[in-house]
């Protein structure tokens, strides 16, 4: 199975080297695509490089207005537009999300739509987080999993996930309306009626570089998760 690592970056200097080698070491079919957002630390610079490298990099530069979540879709629709690729995983640039995991993934994509890296099921995890921002973060994946009514899965605003090729080019991109992390909620609510599978993975917080992440977006995104529920249940 072809795959594609999509991995949105804005300032992740520190970090983007020894992601990217860590993904390429998972297998010959296994690429990577960083979606960079003009980062002022030089990311996207030292990501050219590492596709001049190795023609298993690829990198999009982008302009206009930045956000995790255009950034994520643009990432997502040059996949779908490439030929051969078979399955695009999402993650992010601060290594956060182990590549290691990638093999994993992939195995559980034979019997599966899209695969969840989860936190909260057993043997999954957060390392190195501060107790108030795993607090959070489990209060939010409440939350959403409630007002999406998608109960069963356990991670629902996990980054690192893995789609069949196909999902991602029947749920409509285009459309998708976050410019920021809400992203995550907005796809998975599109992907209602695959088979969706988890597995557990241990989140390690950043080492390197800032987060991008303010309490007032997190309270954006849960407020939009509720919209786009709304006129789910309206639309009906
Ligand atoms: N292209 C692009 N990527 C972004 C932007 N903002 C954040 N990212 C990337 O999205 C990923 C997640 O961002 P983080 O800042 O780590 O946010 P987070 O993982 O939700 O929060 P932390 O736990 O604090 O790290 C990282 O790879 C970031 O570099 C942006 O505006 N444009
Ligand atoms: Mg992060």
């Amino acid at each position: 199975m072809r795959a594609l690592a999509v991995v949105p970056t804005y300032n992740e200097a520190e970090n983007i080297e020894p992601l990217v080698e860590r993904i390429l070491a998972q297998g010959p079919d296994v690429e990577v695509l960083i979606v960079d957002d003009g980062s002022p630390d030089g990311t996207g610079e030292m990501a050219d490089r590492l596709a001049a490298q190795s023609d298993r990099v690829h990198v999009l530069h982008r302009n206009g207005p930045r956000g995790r979540g255009v950034a994520g879709r643009d990432g997502f629709l040059w996949a779908v537009q490439r030929e051969g690729i078979d399955c695009v995983i999402e993650m992010d640039g601060d290594l956060s999300h182990d590549p290691d995991y990638i093999p994993q993934m992939l195995d559980a994509l034979e019997d599966a739509d899209i695969v969840i890296g989860s936190r909260y099921i057993p043997s999954g995890g957060s390392v190195k987080r501060k107790w108030y921002r795993v607090l959070i973060s489990e209060l939010a994946a409440i939350y959403t999993r409630m007002v999406l009514g998608m109960w069963r899965i356990k991670d629902p605003n996990s980054g690192y996930r893995c789609f069949r090729c196909q999902v991602l080019a029947a749920i409509d991109l285009e459309s998708l309306q976050s410019v920021g992390p809400s992203i995550v909620s907005e796809v998975l609510a599109r992907c209602r009626g695959y088979r969706i599978k988890e597995i557990p993975i241990v989140f390690v917080d950043r080492v390197g570089g800032r987060s991008k992440l303010h309490f007032g977006t997190l309270l954006t995104t849960l407020a939009l998760v509720l919209r786009w529920r709304w006129r789910e249940l309206w639309r009906r």
